[in-house]
């Protein structure tokens, strides 16, 4: 099915109500399903090929951040041919429908790309590799001798390998010189490492997925952990369904299907969310349910960088009553108090959050008060107890938060700001003093704008589609038409159509590498099959480009399995030490998560309790990211965003995502099964909001917000929320982007797709 040529949306099946004939039949005949569990969706097996396997070989699916097990059965023409969970990985065996049809993305050959091209007379034309290195090289030496460092960008992403983004970032902020390193985790992942930051001193999360076999109270909030976490929403259902009292809260203003299995499910009004989590507060600390043990010991109350006392904290939190709350928020106080309760009350409270949380302009104050729910509560630091802060791409984590692929950060959990972090890494680099420039770089939305201004002349895009991705996207389509840009993919995208040069990336195990998911866990994909046609791994593409600009000495590592052994002796001058992953552990276990200090050590499932080697001998508790081994509670008040509903802009558009699409579509899109499970991309409304719009499914709606408009079909869905539109970004001819507004969190800077308001206009009725 062409998702772009496509009306039959009407059939969007539903693949978890599907048994197992109808699942075969959608998927064309081709599957055999081994399993499909009581909650119905998980597939375990999947064969594209009747022939026979003749080897399996470990591997992790190369999509989210789940970082699922997979086990790759290869033919006898070295051809991928069967996928199927792998048992022993940290995911059970359960994999979703993408991961399933892995095989069939690796054979898409007609939509990858081939060879280099070179835009000439604004056509792109086929080239060889060395003329295209060649012209690459040239235009970042002239940019960098012309307009200095800052005149050249790399954006990258949370889907290559530790290798690659490493590399990169260590070309650029400690050969270049330039700070201008970002990529898409700054969409995704930005305000939870800000907010992990500022809370413990250190990002990335201390519990794990294991914590779900032991949580009595789920608060999920912001995520559609059934289409976007398939296996962990799996996990959850398993523990729920385990006899044991289990009390499932989810605050979304769609009722999506996760929402749809929850005990609690909590509409809030869109970009409200910070008004529940302190009126939570209020109650928890009203009725006195609040951990005396890290009250007084384990926690730092701030008001900015100001340290002030417990009674202030409640003070603070006068104004957020549940009664004061209730109607912005659109949540009874009654309700706010029970969830608070089985919040605090239970055994083990696990949070899970992604989107809805981080894609906000207040999204580093909502990650800062999730973890001070459990500090607060002391619902921390034991099994079944965290604020589990879900990654969403394969390598958003070890790729480029721990490797510090951000304009702000360096390796390791160091900051830019601090001189004597910038120092270390200078060192530990081999370059002279004063080479890492002491101020951040551009982020994502201020390097597009940096684009729009002519500051930078030069940029390298690696394994990401911002033409299709970026908010406001028509803002930054000038800035991606003057610069020299130079696009590393694998398949056809829209940012192509703004490259001067284009380079052919080898796929997924086509190449080599480490990917590090939510739990800290690092996991190696090994090499199976030749890249297809030219291409070439993005880290070859990188060792190339770096010895044509004069850095080849300093990029010495070339190989994946070298740049591993010099990033794993570098973390041992931190705290995220994991010296003990060597190549040949990670070749034979099931995945190891740091820190994982020596060759002997078993890795570390839970940070900052006995058994994480940082922690202190003698102490039950130690958050060692601050010196007195206490984490931070902050007073963060909830404050409107511009994008508030009025007379002329009177419902929300928020965007997100479907169980059987990757973001922009240009990997999904290209395998038939997919594209049928979602149907081309639309916009969903409820049925109140329809009647009131007149509306019905199969019509063309209008959608338009103040920074730009979107034309496309609609369906009506009990599923969705009145006073809520939503549509997905998949489709390269339904970009909602262009009507996303890129209003952003100041501190993170990550952009909020959330929330934006917009009205309808009817344009054609369906004429079916
Ligand atoms: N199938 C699939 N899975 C994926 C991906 C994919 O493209 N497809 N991408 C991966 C990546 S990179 C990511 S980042 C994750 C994203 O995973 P999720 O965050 O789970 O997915 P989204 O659909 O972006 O948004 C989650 C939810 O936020 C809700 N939301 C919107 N506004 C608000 C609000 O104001 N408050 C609250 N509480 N909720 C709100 C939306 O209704 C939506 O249900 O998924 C990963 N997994
Ligand atoms: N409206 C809206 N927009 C959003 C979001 C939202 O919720 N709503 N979410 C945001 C978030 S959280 C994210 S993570 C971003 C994702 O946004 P993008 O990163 O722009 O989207 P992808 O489709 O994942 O793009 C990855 C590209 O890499 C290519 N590729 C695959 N493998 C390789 C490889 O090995 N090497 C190279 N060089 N290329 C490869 C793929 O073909 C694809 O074109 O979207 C953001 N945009
Ligand atoms: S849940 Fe994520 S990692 Fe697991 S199979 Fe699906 S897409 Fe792959
Ligand atoms: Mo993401």
């Amino acid at each position: 099915m062409d998702p772009n040529n496509n009306d039959d949306f009407e059939k969007d099946e539903d693949i978890h109500r599907l048994d197992r004939r109808s699942f075969i039949k959608l998927a064309g005949g081709i599957v055999a399903v081994t399993a499909l569990t009581g909650t119905g969706w998980a597939v375990t097996e999947l064969m594209v090929n009747e022939g026979p396997v003749k080897s399996w070989h470990k591997s992790v699916c190369r999509y989210c951040g789940t970082g699922c097990g997979v086990m790759l059965g290869m033919d006898e023409n070295k051809k991928l041919a069967r996928v199927r969970g792998d048992e022993e990985a940290h995911n059970k065996g359960v994999i979703c429908i993408k991961g399933s049809l892995l095989a069939e993305l690796m054979e898409k050959k007609d939509h990858r790309l081939k060879q280099p091209m070179i835009r000439k007379n604004g056509k792109l034309e086929p080239a060889s590799w060395d003329e295209a290195m060649t012209l690459v090289a040239d235009k970042f030496k002239t940019s960098i001798k012309d307009h200095g460092p800052n005149s050249v960008a790399y954006y990258g992403s949370g889907q290559l390998f530790i290798e690659e983004s490493y590399t990169a970032n260590k070309l650029f902020k400690g050969g270049i010189g330039t700070n201008n390193v970002d990529g898409n985790p700054r969409l995704c992942m930005a305000s939870a490492a800000v907010g992990y930051t500022q809370v413990f001193g250190k990002d990335e999360p201390a519990g794990c997925f294991d914590d779900i076999d032991h949580a009595d109270t789920f608060f999920i909030i912001g995520s559609n952990t059934y289409e976007c976490h398939p296996p962990i929403w799996e996990r959850i259902m398993r523990r729920k369904d385990s006899g044991k009292d289990v009390k499932i809260i989810v605050v979304d203003p769609r009722r999506t299907k996760t929402a749809d299995h929850a005990d609690f499910y909590l509409p809030v009004v869109p970009g409200t969310d910070l008004l529940l989590l302190n009126a939570m507060l209020h109650v928890i600390v009203k009725e006195g349910w609040q951990s005396e043990e890290y009250v007084q010991q384990h926690i730092n109350f701030k008001k900015g960088s100001d340290t002030v006392s417990f009674e202030e904290f409640k003070t603070f939190l006068e104004d957020y009553s549940p009664e004061k709350v209730e109607e912005e928020l659109g949540v009874s106080a009654p309700q706010i108090r029970e969830v608070a309760y089985y919040f605090a009350k239970a055994k083990s409270s696990m949070s899970l959050w992604t989107m809805g949380l981080n894609q906000r302009v207040q999204g580093v104050f909502l990650n800062n008060t999730m973890n001070s729910l459990h500090l607060v509560t002391g619902q921390i630091n034991k099994k079944g107890a965290t604020p589990l802060s879900m990654t969403g791409q394969c390598n958003a984590c070890g790729g480029v938060r721990d490797t510090g692929s951000l304009s702000h950060i360096l390796p390791h959990g160091r900051l830019i700001k601090k001189p004597e972090h910038r120092a270390e890494m200078e060192k530990l680099w081999g370059v002279p003093a004063g080479r890492i420039q002491p101020k951040p770089g551009y982020n994502a939305l201020s390097l597009f704008q940096a684009m729009n201004d002519e500051k930078v002349k030069a940029v390298l895009v690696m394994c990401t589609n911002p033409a299709q991705s970026m908010p406001n996207i028509d803002h930054y389509k000038p800035g991606m038409e003057k610069t020299f840009m130079v696009v590393a993919d694998a398949f056809d995208s829209e940012t192509i159509k703004y490259a001067d040069v284009v380079l052919p990336a080898a796929l997924y195990i086509e190449k080599e590498g480490v990917y590090g998911q939510t739990e800290r866990r690092y996991q190696l994909i090994e090499k199976l099959v030749e890249p297809y046609a030219e291409s070439r791994s993005d880290l070859d593409i990188l060792v190339d480009f770096a010895e044509r600009i004069g850095y080849g000495d300093f990029i010495s590592s070339k190989t994946s399995a070298e740049v591993w052994e010099e990033y794993r002796h570098l973390s041992s001058h931190s705290k995220y030490n994991f010296e003990g992953i060597t190549r040949d552990r990670l070749k034979e276990e099931r995945g190891l998560q740091w820190p994982c200090p020596d060759e002997k050590h078993p890795g570390t499932a839970r940070r900052y309790i006995p058994g994480d080697p940082f922690v202190p001998q003698g102490k039950e508790v130690f958050f060692y990211g601050h010196k007195d081994g206490k984490a931070n509670v902050f007073l963060r008040p909830y404050i409107r965003g511009n994008e508030q509903v009025n007379d002329e802009f009177p419902i929300y558009l928020t965007t997100g995502r479907v169980i059987s699409q990757w973001h922009t579509g240009s990997m999904t899109t290209t395998v038939k099964e997919l594209n049928t499970q979602s149907g081309p991309g639309r916009f969903k409304l409820h049925p109140q909001d329809a009647s009131h719009y007149n509306v019905k499914t199969g019509d063309t709606i209008r959608v338009t917000s103040s920074r730009g408009t979107m034309t496309g079909k609609l369906e009506i869905s009990e599923l969705e929320t009145p006073g809520v539109v939503f549509a997905a970004f998949y489709d390269k001819s339904f970009i909602i982007n262009q009507v996303v507004s890129d209003d952003h969190d100041p501190y993170s800077k990550q952009p909020d797709y959330k929330v934006t308001r917009v009205k309808i206009e009817k344009v054609a009725a369906n004429k079916a």
